[in-house]
């Protein structure tokens, strides 16, 4: 797997709080420094490498690691958070009707992975795919193409012997232009000169593409940055892809300098087949690379009784009335593993949350929803997320931007606590599930006013 130094060092780096009960500066200081030397070793830019290895300091000073969660648990999941919050959220893409154009300088992969995203959206949507080779000035570049996707389905339109790249895109969209999603592939060059220039905006503009992806090789490093700004100016990127990631341990820079550009990293490539294409999500990328299995595997890292614990604190919440977004968020990790939370939840009316049958589809949209929820909160006040009536709208405008997401989605954190907290009052009301609560947990104060 790709960027496994960096693995190396960062279990490393939390090793050093094994065996340790107790969080002292001096610990922190040091996991700090090991930390920014695995991910400066990786490439990492150090105004990133710096906001990140401070911001874990702080929450390693500040937040309580849940009862039970050894110390270097607290720490992985710290330093998971501060990752993909680096990587950013990940970009969904439309299934069809889309104009795929592929950019790039020479060398960096763009007609393997215009053959892998081609073949990687026949096999994830089973939609009709086709490509367009309009690189006029590689020679061979077709029949490349055409090797790459031999034995598949994809359609390859291309004419070897044209040289106006624009009216081979033109030719080909007539042509098989009807597929679901059509890809271009394009010829690149060391630098972006003034003919490839013209050449490409000549293609974007004939190609009204839907989307306009960047291929870039992992070996450039910090570098992917520039370049990707200079492509933006010219085709307006609206998505990445970070090639070669199994050829170097560097990879950091390239991912973190891209994703640093608001352009969004979409796949990386991971090998010279076909199929070593990944659809790149941040959270599932860092998991892996911390060796954490899925998000699954991190939000249960916590032992089982611990879970009875934190579901009678809850409850205990829920009785007295109060219920913030940090009460929110408690709930919604049980109810992802609500394998241990049987008992608490025999108890509340059928269909309350659908727990009975929770799918598996069901527990990876709040898997999803948790991960996000988390970083939108990561970016609100503590009064903010005690008191989430008081979030208007610049309020939401501020924590968007701070957190990397859109107004739209912080409003739906906002929806889901109000729709959560209404769920709230009700079980509150019933007096099956109130007569239980008070034999199971020991509350006072279980007859104050609703
Ligand atoms: N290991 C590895 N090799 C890759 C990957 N992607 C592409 N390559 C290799 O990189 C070399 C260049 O790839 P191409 O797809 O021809 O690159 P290009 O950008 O189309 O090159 P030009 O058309 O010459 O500008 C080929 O040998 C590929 O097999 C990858 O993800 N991993
Ligand atoms: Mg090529």
């Amino acid at each position: 797997m790709a960027l496994d130094g960096l693995k190396r060092r960062l279990l490393g780096s939390v090793g050093l709080l094994k065996g340790k009960r107790e969080i002292d500066e001096e610990t922190v200081k040091e996991l700090s420094r090991s930390l920014r030397r695995a991910l400066i070793e990786a490439d990492f830019n150090v105004r990133q490498t710096k906001e990140l290895t401070e911001r874990v300091e702080r929450r390693m000073i500040e937040e309580e690691p849940r009862p039970g969660t050894k110390l270097e648990t607290h720490a992985m999941n710290l330093i998971y958070t501060e990752l993909v919050r680096v990587l950013g959220p990940p970009r969904e893409i439309r299934p069809h009707n889309q104009t795929v154009l592929m950019v790039g300088l020479y060398g960096q992969g763009k007609t393997t992975t215009t053959a892998k995203v081609a073949d990687w959206w026949r096999r994830k949507h089973g939609v009709r795919v086709a490509v367009i080779e309009a690189d006029t000035h590689r020679p061979g570049a077709f029949q490349q193409l055409t090797q790459l996707l031999e034995g598949t389905s994809v359609e390859v339109y291309g004419e070897p012997d044209e040289k106006d790249a624009s009216k081979i895109v033109k030719n080909g969209l007539k042509k098989v232009g009807n597929a679901d999603v059509v890809i271009i592939d394009t010829a690149g060059r060391d630098s972006l000169d003034g003919e490839l220039r013209d050449e490409l905006v000549g293609i974007a503009e004939t190609a009204k593409a839907t989307e306009r992806f960047l291929v870039i090789d992992a070996q450039v490093g910090q570098a992917a940055g520039p370049v990707a700004e200079t492509f933006h100016e010219l085709v307006g990127v609206t998505g990445t892809v970070v090639t070669k990631l199994d050829g170097t341990a560097r990879g950091g820079g390239a991912l973190s300098a891209v994703a640093a550009t608001g352009a969004p990293i979409v796949f990386v490539g991971e090998g010279e087949r076909v199929q070593d294409l990944e659809k790149f999500e941040s959270d599932r990328f860092i998991s892996r690379l911390l060796g954490m299995g899925d998000i699954k595997g991190l939000i249960d890292l916590t032992p089982e009784d611990l879970d009875q614990e934190e579901a009678m604190r809850l409850t205990q919440r829920m009785m007295s009335g109060r219920f913030t977004l940090t009460d929110m968020y408690t709930q919604m990790e049980m109810m992802g593993k609500i394998g241990t939370m049987d008992r608490l939840m025999s108890h509340l009316p059928d269909g309350m949350f659908g727990m009975g049958s929770m799918s598996t589809g069901q527990k990876k949209q709040i898997q999803k929803n948790l991960e996000k929820f988390r970083v939108i909160m990561d970016s609100m006040t503590q009064h903010e997320k005690d008191e989430p009536l008081v979030l208007k709208s610049s309020r939401i405008r501020r924590i968007a931007r701070g957190s990397g997401v859109t107004e739209k989605e912080v409003k739906e954190l906002i929806a889901h606590w109000n729709r959560s907290r209404k769920q709230m009052k009700m079980i509150k009301g019933n007096r099956k599930f109130r007569r239980d609560m008070q034999s199971m947990v020991d509350i006072d104060d279980v007859d104050l006013p609703m």
